[in-house]
């Protein structure tokens, strides 16, 4: 390589003024309410400050439980744009964490404040309730740390409504929701480091994968040395194109990859997959075939195999052949 292609591979134009700290993900809890002397929301947040999560900074704040605590972000973003914002409370009545999808147009408080305010059976703004920002179907929530759910209700009190001011500040699609705590639970600390690598991550890529199933083996095959993951094994198939479901995407697919005509019966599961640079959505589908010899187009090897640890399988398709073999 010549010196001269060797700076163009590393210069990005326009690049001069670019700065090198990517925005900051913001991180609140709260502070004691009610009978309560600590508040398991503020101490995560504090515990977070600084860390890095896909090269952006955790700033965290620990919020008054009052209105100046329920403003205070809302004011924040008019100033600063940030890159995720992540809202933590106690739920003292919850067993699992909550991922909170709605912010309602509701204030009810059945105690005051911290600052004394109690407002009953009012509204916040009189505009509606208001949705947070994320895709939770892109999370694979039934695999997070300690079991969270989604939940529509944040309730009527102060988180409710820090959520609510936020969201309706917010002028761009940064993403943002309310996690509400339980009093009790094994790693807080991990599961909004969880949900913070899930809001910042590419959106999922669906892909069907298809368990082509004959004379009770599943067909196996290799990535040929020109593809990406070469070397590594895979069920066939391939990313949906527009209009496609699972079942029409696998069709075209294994027959673009071997040439084989199939039926696609039952789903296997869905599995979520982070390959880093891109995050697949697999939908894994029984086929069978109908017709066709096999041409191997993007593989250079296939094996049938009966279990799971005859080949060496890309990603999360070892969990998808045990899930095969324990049919
Ligand atoms: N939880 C309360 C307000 C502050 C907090 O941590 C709530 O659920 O509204």
């Amino acid at each position: 390589m010549t010196a001269c292609q060797c700076d163009d591979a590393n210069v990005i134009e326009g690049d001069e003024s670019k700065p090198t700290m990517e925005e900051p993900i913001l991180v609140t809890g709260f502070e004691p309410f009610g009978g309560h002397t600590t508040n398991i929301s503020g101490d995560v947040a504090l515990a977070l400050d600084g860390l890095t999560v896909r090269n952006h900074v955790i700033e965290s704040m620990v919020l008054s439980v009052d209105e100046t605590g329920s403003i205070a972000v809302a004011n924040r973003t008019s100033e600063q744009k940030f890159a995720a914002i992540i809202h933590l409370g106690l739920a003292e009545n919850a067993e699992s964490p909550q991922i909170e999808m709605r912010a309602k147009d509701i204030l009810d408080f059945r105690i005051p404040d911290n600052y004394g305010r109690q407002i009953r059976d009012s509204t916040i703004t009189g505009t509606g309730d208001l949705y947070s920002t994320i895709k939770p179907n892109d999370w694979d929530i039934d695999r997070m740390i300690d079991s969270p759910i989604l939940s529509n209700d944040a309730g009527e009190f102060l988180c409710n409504e820090t959520l609510y001011r936020t969201l309706y500040a917010l002028k761009n699609d940064t993403p943002c929701f309310f996690l509400h705590l339980p009093l009790e639970q094994n790693d807080a600390n991990g599961l909004v480091l969880q949900c913070i690598d899930r809001m910042l991550r590419p959106a999922c890529i669906d892909v069907g994968a298809g368990a082509i199933i004959q004379g009770g083996k599943f067909l196996a095959a290799r990535r040929a040395p020109n593809e990406k993951h070469a070397g590594w094994w895979e069920f066939p198939g391939g990313k949906f194109e527009d209009g496609e479901d699972a079942a029409a995407c696998l069709v075209r697919e294994i027959r673009e990859e071997l040439e084989l005509e199939v039926e696609v019966g039952n789903k296997i599961g869905t599995w979520i997959f982070d390959h880093d640079d891109v995050v697949v959505r697999l939908h894994v589908m029984i086929c069978r075939i109908v017709s066709g010899d096999m041409v191997l187009h993007v593989h250079d090897k296939f094996r049938w195999c009966t279990g799971p640890d005859e080949v060496e399988w890309l990603g999360p398709d070892r969990e998808i052949a045990e899930a095969i073999s324990a049919r």
